[in-house]
C-alpha cells in the first residue's frame, strides 16, 4: 500500500514528506494505522548525525498510538480494531532477558531492530524500489507502519490518541525512571537535572510517588513554571549558583539527594548528579543519552563511600504489562500528560517540530494524521 511519511534520507538534513510503499504484515508482525506521534529529543539526535546506530535513509519516530488494521500469520494478542502503542523496547515474555526480573531489555529481535529491519531480515518500506530503513522499530512518522507483534501494548480504546502517544516514550521513560527504576520512596528527596519532555515526568513521577523534595537544575529559566506545576518545589538555575553546584544541592538537600536523575544526555552532569547524592545511599540513575563516544567519569571514592550510578532505558518499564497501566492512570486522572503537549500539528509541518524543539520552545510537538 502506499502511505505517507516523512524520510529522514540524510543526516542533518529536514525530513521530506513522501508517498512510500509499505508491504504488509509478515509472520508475528501487525499493520498498524498510526493516529498521532510526538517527536522526541532521541528522533532529533539520530536525525543530527550524531547516533553511531542512525541508519539512512529512515523513517523515524518511536512515539506513537494507533490502530491494528491487519494481522499476519500466528498473530494472537492483538486483532484488527486494537488500540496499540507501539514499543521501542519490546517484550516477548520468553526471552532469557523477559524471564529475569531485574531487566526490561527484551532482546528477541534486538539485533533486527538495531540494523532497521523487521525480524526476519527486510524492510517493508521502500521508496522507487530502493529499500528505507525502519527507525527503533517503530517508524511512527508514517501514517501506517509495520510492527512486530511483541513490539505493541494493547490499550483501552477510550484512550485519545494525541496525548497518550506520549506514553510510547517520554512519560513512561521519566515515570518509570522514578518507580521501576529507582524505585523513589515516600518522603525522598530528589534531585532532576533537565526539565524538558523527560525531566518533567521524573518530577510528576516523584510527585506520585510522594518524594518530600523535588529539586529541578535547569538553564532555561522559563522551564521552571511548568515544572512547579508538575511537582518541583526548588528550582535552581546554574548559572545563578555562586561556586560549584555540587555543594549547592548537597546544603539545599540536608546531606545529599536520596535520588538524582540525568535528563540532558551531558557527562559534566551526569557526574554532578552522581556527587550531589548522599554518602552512604544516595542513588543516581542516567536517562540522557550522550554523545557518540563520550564517557562519564568520578572519583571511585564517591562508590566506595556508598553513592550508585545506574541507568535506565524507557523507565525500565515492560512495554506490554506496564504501558496500558500508564494509560489507566492518565485516564484516571493521577498523571497530567495534557499540559506537556504544548504544540500540535499535520505531518507536513514536522520539521517546525524539530525546531521548536531545538530552541527550547516546546516540551512535547505532537504530529496528528
Ligand atoms: P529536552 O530537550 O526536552 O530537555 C532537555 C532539558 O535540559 C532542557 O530543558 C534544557 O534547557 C536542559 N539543559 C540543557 N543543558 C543543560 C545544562 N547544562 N544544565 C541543566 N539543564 C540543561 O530533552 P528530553 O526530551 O527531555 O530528553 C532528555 C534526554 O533523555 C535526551 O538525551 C534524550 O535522548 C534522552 N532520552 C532517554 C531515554 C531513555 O530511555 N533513557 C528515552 C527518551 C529520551
Ligand atoms: O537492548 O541493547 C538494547 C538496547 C535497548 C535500547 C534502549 C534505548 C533507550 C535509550 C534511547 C532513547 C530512546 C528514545
Ligand atoms: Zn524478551
Ligand atoms: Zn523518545
Amino acid at each position: 500500500m502506499d502511505v505517507r511519511a516523512a524520510v529522514a534520507f540524510e543526516a542533518g538534513k529536514p525530513l521530506s514528506i513522501e508517498t512510500v510503499h509499505l508491504e504488509g504484515p509478515k509472520a508475528g508482525e501487525v499493520l498498524v494505522e498510526i493516529k498521532a506521534t510526538g517527536v522526541c529529543h532521541t528522533d532529533a539526535y539520530t536525525l543530527s548525525g550524531a547516533d553511531p546506530e542512525g541508519l539512512f535513509p529512515a523513517i523515524l519516530g518511536h512515539e506513537g498510538a494507533g490502530v491494528v488494521v491487519e494481522v499476519g500469520p500466528g498473530v494472537r494478542s492483538v486483532k484488527p480494531g486494537d488500540h496499540v502503542i507501539p514499543l521501542y523496547t519490546p517484550e516477548c515474555r520468553e526471552c532469557e532477558y523477559c524471564l529475569n526480573p531485574k531487566t526490561n531489555l527484551c532482546q528477541a529481535i534486538r539485533p533486527t531492530q538495531g540494523r532497521g529491519v523487521m525480524p526476519d531480515g527486510t524492510s517493508r518500506f521502500s521508496l522507487d524500489g530502493r529499500m528505507i530503513h525502519h527507525y527503533m522499530g517503530t517508524s511512527t512518522f508514517a501514517n501506517y507502519t509495520v510492527l512486530p507483534e511483541i513490539a505493541v501494548a494493547k490499550i483501552r480504546e477510550d484512550a485519545p490518541f494525541d496525548k497518550v502517544c506520549y506514553i510510547g516514550c517520554g512519560v513512561t521513560t521519566g515515570l518509570g525512571a522514578v518507580i521501576y527504576t529507582a524505585k523513589v520512596e515516600p518522603g525522598s528527596k530528589v534531585v532532576v537535572f533537565g526539565l524538558g519532555g523527560i525531566g518533567l515526568n521524573v518530577i510528576q513521577g516523584a510527585r506520585m510517588v510522594g518524594a518530600d523534595m523535588i529539586v529541578g537544575v535547569d538553564i532555561n529559566p522559563a522551564k521552571r513554571a511548568m515544572a512547579e506545576k508538575f511537582g518541583m518545589t526548588h528550582f535552581v538555575n546554574p548559572n545563578e549558583v555562586e561556586g560549584d553546584l555540587v555543594p549547592y544541592l548537597v546544603d539545599l538537600t540536608r546531606g545529599g539527594a536520596d535520588y538524582s536523575f540525568e535528563c540532558v544526555g551531558n557527562v559534566k552532569l551526569m557526574r554532578q548528579a552522581l556527587e550531589c547524592c548522599h554518602k552512604g545511599w544516595g542513588t543516581s540513575v542516567i536517562i540522557g543519552v550522550a554523545g557518540a563516544g563520550e564517557e562519564i567519569s568520578t572519583r571511585p571514592f564517591q562508590l566506595v563511600t556508598g553513592r550508585n550510578w545506574r541507568g535506565s532505558a524507557f523507565g525500565g518499564a515492560r512495554g506490554r504489562t506496564d504501558v496500558p497501566k500508564i494509560v489507566d492512570w492518565y485516564m484516571e486522572g493521577k498523571i497530567n500528560i495534557d499540559d506537556m503537549i504544548t504544540h500540535v500539528m499535520p505531518l507536513e509541518r514536522i520539521n517546525d517540530a524539530f525546531d521548536l524543539m531545538h530552541r527550547g520552545e516546546s516540551i512535547r510537538s505532537v504530529i496528528t494524521f
